[in-house]
């Protein structure tokens, strides 16, 4: 193999990349983080620190990353994440349905609180 596929898009792993890349090189089924779970990061390119969420409500005190701090996010296929400015799920909100490698707008860097959803359920 002459060159080494790279499973970023935007910065963030998209699903059907990423599937072909752990099939090329024998990578354990375990290591694909973002298929089970929406994934917050705190920079842009899905990187920095992250928040695994699985479907459910989180307010302030649910977030182990910092508060006003997610600037990116994976999203598997068929979930939605609601993201909102302030804490209570109150103020801006932008609703994510795909891998975003860059939130921008007005939630970006700012989101409180965040609801997750399997809409496939
Ligand atoms: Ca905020």
């Amino acid at each position: 193999m002459t060159s080494t596929p790279v499973p970023f898009s935007d910065g963030c792993v998209k699903v059907a990349d990423w599937l072909a890349y752990q099939a090329a090189f024998d990578i354990p089924a375990a290591v694909a983080f973002n298929l089970d779970a929406a994934v917050a990061f705190t920079e842009p390119g899905c990187r920095g620190d992250s928040q695994r969420f699985q479907p459910g409500r989180y307010n302030l005190a649910n977030l182990t990353i910092s508060n006003d701090s997610i600037r990116s996010v994976t999203v598997p296929k068929g979930w939605r994440v609601t993201l909102f400015e302030h804490a209570d799920f109150s103020g801006a909100q932008a609703i994510i349905e795909a891998d975003t490698g860059n939130l921008g707008g007005e939630i970006d860097g700012r989101t409180s609180s965040l609801i997750v959803e399997n809409t496939l359920r």
